[in-house]
């Protein structure tokens, strides 16, 4: 039996109750069973075993007080997976749906992305399950200070530099900062995407987006192709999706539809992304509303019927398995060509296949969505530096940090015998570089 599939073997029986980090292993694992006859080494090393522990795992309790006097207590958790590529670095997402299984797949995720950007990053990811939705600034707040309250132990410059994901935007980096802040009497860069007035680096905001339009726009010039009279479908309305549908239009793309947990909007003119900017980001309200400023828009209630619209690129920005094996068929039967993961782990095991046998370029999140983490490690930089950077300086690296993805995860695709699968091309790269970290490192 191989390597790998003895590991694999033991995958259930080693992370019961934690499917979805079941999933994104098993996923890596496949993607590297053609390396692994060629390097006995790794068996020896165990560094499957030692690779699939989390180096650390946090989990507290996070009590705090509502506007009506009520004391609430959430979970809250920072899984620090590993450290060999670079200190600890991933999001913070408050959502209801968080738990050990989800933060491990992300922190998961997170080490082969991490190691994808080129940068000295490891991988870690963290939350709680308090769902911000309804709650007033003052209970964000409240929320926040308490549990930084805890997490201040744990994170540093050099040690874990959390940042946002979903849930934790601009307004819960301050609150979180001020707090640490507050503890430790350091105004350190301990937290990216900082507001740009204490530390912060421009097109952070903008980076996943963005850098999601990019590696896209890298994919369709590779094979004599543009955005250019592409009709494109973005599930979510949150940071990623808002700043991919802006850069899908500066490209040449048509959005004609967005989405968020009640449903989607179909707005077969092009999306206005000034209305939903004002309705997500400012008014913090629903999708829906959207079809109320338009005439020619439709609201649809039911999020994973968005994959029923043919389009020629869907861009899944909203969560974990939201495109399942039933919407990629629809999906390919309407003619889409190009998939591109702004989300984590949004489309299931089975869709992927699905996809890939079906000859759709798919982009996976470890390398579609990296351009959020990089730029958050350029905002590291000018945070040590003391300088920062002007917009369109970070704008250029980001570029070319996600064509030098593009290039990395075609290249190691080809070179195994997988021409155009990313995942494969993705996973194997990844893993080549967090391994040479771990290998010189020794049994650690
Ligand atoms: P936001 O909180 O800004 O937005 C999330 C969006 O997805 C909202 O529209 C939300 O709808 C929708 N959504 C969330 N959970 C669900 C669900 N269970 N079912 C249906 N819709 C859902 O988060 P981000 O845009 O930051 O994150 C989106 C994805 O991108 C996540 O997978 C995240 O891990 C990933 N990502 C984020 C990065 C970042 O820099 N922020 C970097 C790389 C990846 P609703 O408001 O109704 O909940
Ligand atoms: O999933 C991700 O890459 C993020 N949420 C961004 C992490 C970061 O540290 O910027």
């Amino acid at each position: 039996m191989s390597y790998v599939d003895k590991v694999l073997e033991k995958i259930e029986e080693k992370n019961r109750g934690e499917p979805e980090f079941i999933q994104a292993a098993t996923e890596i694992l496949e993607s590297l069973r053609p390396m692994f006859g060629l390097n006995p080494e790794y068996e020896k090393a165990a560094l499957l075993e030692r690779i699939l522990i989390p180096e650390r795992a946090i989990i507290f309790r996070v009590p705090w007080v509502d506007d009506e006097g009520k004391i609430r207590v959430h979970k809250g958790f920072r899984v620090q997976f590993n450290s060999a590529v670079g200190p600890y670095k991933g999001g913070i997402r408050f959502h209801p749906s968080v738990n050990l299984s989800v933060m491990k797949f992300l922190a998961f995720e997170q080490i082969f992305k991490n190691g994808l950007t080129g940068l000295s990053i490891g991988g870690a990811k963290g939350g709680s399950n308090f769902n911000p939705k309804g709650k007033s600034d003052n209970e964000i707040m409240s929320f926040c200070q308490s549990f930084m309250s805890e997490l201040y132990k744990y994170i540093g410059p050099d040690t874990d530099v959390p940042a946002g994901d979903i849930g934790v935007g601009g307004r819960e980096i301050g609150y979180l900062f001020g707090q640490y802040k507050k503890l430790t009497g350091i105004h350190a860069g301990v937290l990216t995407g900082a507001g740009l007035d204490f530390g912060g680096s421009y097109v952070r905001t903008e980076a996943t987006g963005y850098g999601l339009g990019y590696i896209m726009d890298n994919a369709l010039k590779a094979r004599g192709e543009s955005f250019e009279g592409k009709d494109v479908v973005i599930s979510g309305s949150g940071n990623v999706a808002i700043y991919a549908a802006e850069k899908v239009e500066q490209l040449g793309g048509k959005v004609i539809s967005m989405s968020d947990s009640s449903g989607y909007i179909h707005d077969p003119d092009g999306i206005s992304l000034a209305d939903v900017k004002q309705l997500k980001e400012v008014e913090r309200k629903r999708i829906s509303e959207y079809a109320e400023l338009k005439p020619n828009a439709e609201f649809y209630c039911g999020c994973s019927d968005i994959w029923n619209l043919p389009c020629d690129v869907a861009l899944p920005c909203a969560t974990q398995n939201e495109l399942d094996t039933k919407s990629a068929e629809t999906l390919i039967s309407n003619g889409v060509k190009y998939v591109g993961e702004g989300a984590n782990m949004p489309t299931t095991l089975e869709a992927t296949n699905k996809f890939l046998d079906a000859g759709i370029i798919l982009l996976p999140g470890k390398a579609a969505n990296a351009g959020g983490v990089a730029t958050s490690a350029l905002e590291m930089s000018q945070r040590s530096m003391r300088i920062p950077w002007t917009f369109e300086e970070v704008d250029k690296k980001l570029q070319d940090i996600m064509s030098g993805i593009y290039k990395n995860i075609d290249t190691a695709a080809a070179e195994h015998g997988f021409k155009d699968n990313y995942i494969r091309g993705a996973n194997i790269a990844g893993f080549l570089k967090v391994s040479r970290a771990m290998m010189a490192q020794g049994v650690v």
